[in-house]
């Protein structure tokens, strides 16, 4: 597959995917929302990838949106085809095996917070804004917004950020809970990279599974949620990363994990 709208830089088990298309501050056309789906199933199957980060190329934008150019010819018909093909990209993102880290640099607008929500965290920088202007273009968010939202920081504050289509600060969305780190732009890919490593020594599998019961459980009743922990729990005491990482805690030396 040939990416012209997403640059990969690729080290120790880390890829950065930067989205790249400064001429509409990233905005997410058919195009790239295709060269994301086929990026999230390449890294997937790639056993020497352990953590992806996305970013958005530039000083100004994460992702600004949909592209409402694009948007603005379509049909019904195509407007809902659309809509399907970006929540089918945020679940892909979403559901990935490995750990997604959004790295918002500037303006996540519409479709862009819905990106930065399909992944598994958000680091950001001072200069990000976030918001759902949608209803101030005769929408809604339809990449996955309304739901994502409303799980991460309740209804009713996903209410007024949807409502309003108001655009809030870094800061604010610290102090909601949407971000987990807030920092300095030019520290944002070095921050957000220092967390990556640190998990890339951790078993991959563990990791893998650990995401799969909260994400599965999220939609689960707690008591479904603990018998699933506790099956996958069992299964990792099948795994030769559970016998390293245990021999290496009682031998005093740091685990080496193979992620089998
Ligand atoms: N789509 C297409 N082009 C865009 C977008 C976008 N979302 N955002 C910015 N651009 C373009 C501008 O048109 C402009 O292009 P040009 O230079 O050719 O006129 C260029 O980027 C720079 O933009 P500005 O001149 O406006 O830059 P400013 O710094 O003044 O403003 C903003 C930056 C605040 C980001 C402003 O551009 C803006 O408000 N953009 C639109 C944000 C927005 O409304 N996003 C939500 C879009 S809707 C959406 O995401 C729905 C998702 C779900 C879809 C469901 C399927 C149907």
């Amino acid at each position: 597959m040939e990416y012209k709208n997403i640059l990969f830089e690729s080290n120790d088990g880390i890829t950065l995917m930067t989205i790249n298309s400064p001429r509409t501050m990233n905005a997410l056309n058919s195009e790239i929302l295709g060269e994301l789906e086929a990026a999230c199933q390449q890294l997937d199957r790639d056993g020497s990838v352990k953590v992806v980060i996305i970013t958005g190329a530039g000083e100004k934008a994460f992702v600004a949106g949909a592209d409402i150019k694009e948007m603005s010819r379509m049909s019904s018909f195509e407007g809902a085809e659309f809509a399907r093909k970006g929540q089918r990209v945020m679940t892909r993102i979403n559901t990935m095996r490995k750990p997604v880290i959004a790295a918002v640099n500037g303006y996540a607008l519409g479709g862009g917070l819905e990106l930065a929500l399909a992944c598994d965290f958000i680091y950001a920088s001072e200069k990000a804004r976030f918001g759902f202007p949608e209803v101030g273009l005769g929408i809604i968010p339809g990449f996955g917004g309304t739901q994502n939202l409303a799980r991460l920081i309740g209804p009713s504050r996903a209410n007024e950020l949807i409502f309003s289509g108001r655009m809030i600060t870094a800061e604010q969305s610290f102090s909601w809970g949407i971000i987990n780190v807030l920092c300095p732009p030019e520290e944002l890919i070095s921050r957000t990279l220092a967390t990556a490593r640190e998990i890339t020594t951790k078993g991959s599998l563990g990791v893998a599974f650990a995401k799969d019961v909260i994400l599965n459980g999220l939609n689960m009743a707690k008591e479904d949620g603990f018998r699933y922990e506790a099956s996958l729990f069992g299964v990792l005491f099948t795994t030769e990363d559970q016998l390293e990482g245990m021999a290496a805690f009682m031998e005093k030396r740091t685990a080496v994990f193979q992620g089998k």
